[in-house]
């Protein structure tokens, strides 16, 4: 048994209901949530086939999700371990300025409606899921990553989130980062000045200085997770593909709000058993399935909609061009700085390099399609944005010039968090795979 599996089995000993109280939560509203998202999550994980037996970790991350890592967390707080919980909503935040400053960095994106009522007396109708998700677990009490964290850091990059964040610093402690919308050296050089800025500010609220010897060991915890989650990723190149999208996806979803020294283990275990698995032609999916290549808008818990509607339909997705995919792990910081300063610059680097559709124009981004469906041997794109996102909408015409002179079939969807779509959605997808 692993020592994640009995933290889980001690966890489900454990009463939760008064941590989550003492966060200030609707305890039986999230009582819900957390029954609906389980229900789902039999659903849409468990029943799938041949699975890696090395995915238990993510069924204890999910089962964990609300309670154990949240006890975990707010333990360390109190044991002095850590300064602070730091939560964010996007790939942009440095996680490792927020470790190195003594915090615990959280994803905090939502992929589920709810208070939805509640939302729209505070934003317009037409925002876009994942925004109007994010305010209703806040106005609706059940997220305990929100509840939990002391510091929010937004940032200023598709409108909606903007604005968005002028309501939210109303609800919560906030902070919000400038994001620069073109890539030149002279951005690049705002930008450095905006992660230098951001780090006084995590400074401040941890009171714990970020030496050269921290930053670098956040740098290196930070790298070692990608370059596991880049092993895993390249093991499905593979054919059959040795796991799933949807565990592909969780595997980063996780990334977001698990341990990150824990992950890093138990995705190495993962890839460990996908190139074994790949090197006895062992499969999710039978061999010759049709091969996705995901791009498009991310997909935080539990968000599940789209991949399981592609696998259930007999594909197979192979890669994810997005942020819950391959733009959180496919650069590495650079590890040679040795001063603040240095590692600062090699930080803001980096992450400059996000292709996120904020930028215009986003060359990096459509370049990174067109490798990856080559890479990982894709027979077809599906790309996706999530109703009201103009950036990823108006970005896919683009996308689909460049499919279509790479000679690779392709086929874009708008969907939201809502199930009412699935039939018809079952319906373009069928027909997309068969004529793949
Ligand atoms: S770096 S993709 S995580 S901003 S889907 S809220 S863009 S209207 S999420 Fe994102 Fe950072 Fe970019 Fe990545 Fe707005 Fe579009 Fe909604 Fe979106």
């Amino acid at each position: 048994m692993s020592d994640n599996t009995n933290e889980t089995t001690a966890a489900a000993e454990y009463d939760f209901h008064p941590m989550w109280e003492s966060l200030g939560m609707d305890v039986p509203a999230h009582d819900m949530l957390l029954g609906a998202v389980g229900q789902m999550f039999g659903d849409v994980f468990l029943a799938q086939e041949n699975r890696p037996a090395s995915t238990d970790y993510l069924n204890q991350v999910v089962a964990g999700i609300h309670s154990g890592r949240i006890k975990e967390m707010l333990d360390k707080k109190a044991s002095g371990e850590a300064k602070k919980i730091v939560g964010s909503f996007c790939l942009y935040v440095p996680e490792e300025i927020v470790i190195a400053a003594g915090g615990i960095p959280v994803g905090l994106c939502s992929g589920a409606d709810w208070a939805t009522d509640k939302v729209e007396e505070h934003l317009p109708r037409a925002t876009c899921p994942l925004i109007k998700s994010f305010a209703g677990f806040k106005l609706g009490s059940v997220c305990p990553y929100i509840e939990s964290s002391d510091l929010v850091i937004g940032e200023n990059t598709c409108d909606g989130k903007k604005k968005a964040y002028e309501f939210m610093a109303t609800q919560v402690n906030m902070y919000t980062v400038d994001i620069p919308n073109v890539h030149n050296a002279q951005t690049l050089e705002l930008w450095k000045g905006e992660v230098r800025k951001l780090a006084e500010r995590v400074e401040q609220e941890t009171g714990q200085k970020i030496t050269a010897e921290s930053l670098k060991a956040a740098i290196k915890l930070a790298n070692d997770k990608r370059r596991a989650l880049q092993r895993l990723s390249a093991t499905r190149a593979a054919d059959p593909a040795p796991i799933s999208g949807l565990d592909s996806l969780l595997t980063v979803q996780a990334a977001f709000m698990d341990d990150a020294e824990r992950l890093t283990g138990a995705i190495n275990a993962m890839a460990d058993e996908c190139e074994q698995r790949a090197a006895d032609g062992v499969g999710v999916a039978p061999k010759g399935a049709k091969r996705i290549l995901y791009t498009g808008t991310p997909m935080a818990v539990p968000n599940w909609k789209l991949f399981n509607i592609i696998e259930k339909a007999g594909g197979v997705v192979v890669g994810e061009e997005a942020c819950t995919g391959s733009r959180y792990y496919k650069d590495l910081v650079d590890e040679s700085g040795e001063t603040v300063d240095e590692m600062l610059d090699a930080i803001a680097e980096r992450y400059f390099g996000i292709n996120c559709a904020i930028f215009t124009p986003n060359d990096g981004r459509i370049e990174d399609i067109v490798r990856m469906a080559r890479e990982l041997n894709a027979d077809g794109i599906i790309d996706c944005s999530l109703q009201f996102c103009t950036l990823y909408e108006m970005e896919s015409f683009t996308v689909e010039k460049a499919a279509e002179q790479a000679g690779i079939p392709f086929m874009h969807i708008t969907t939201d968090y809502a199930n009412e779509d699935a039939g018809q959605l079952t319906t373009r997808i069928e027909a997309f795979l068969e004529m793949l």
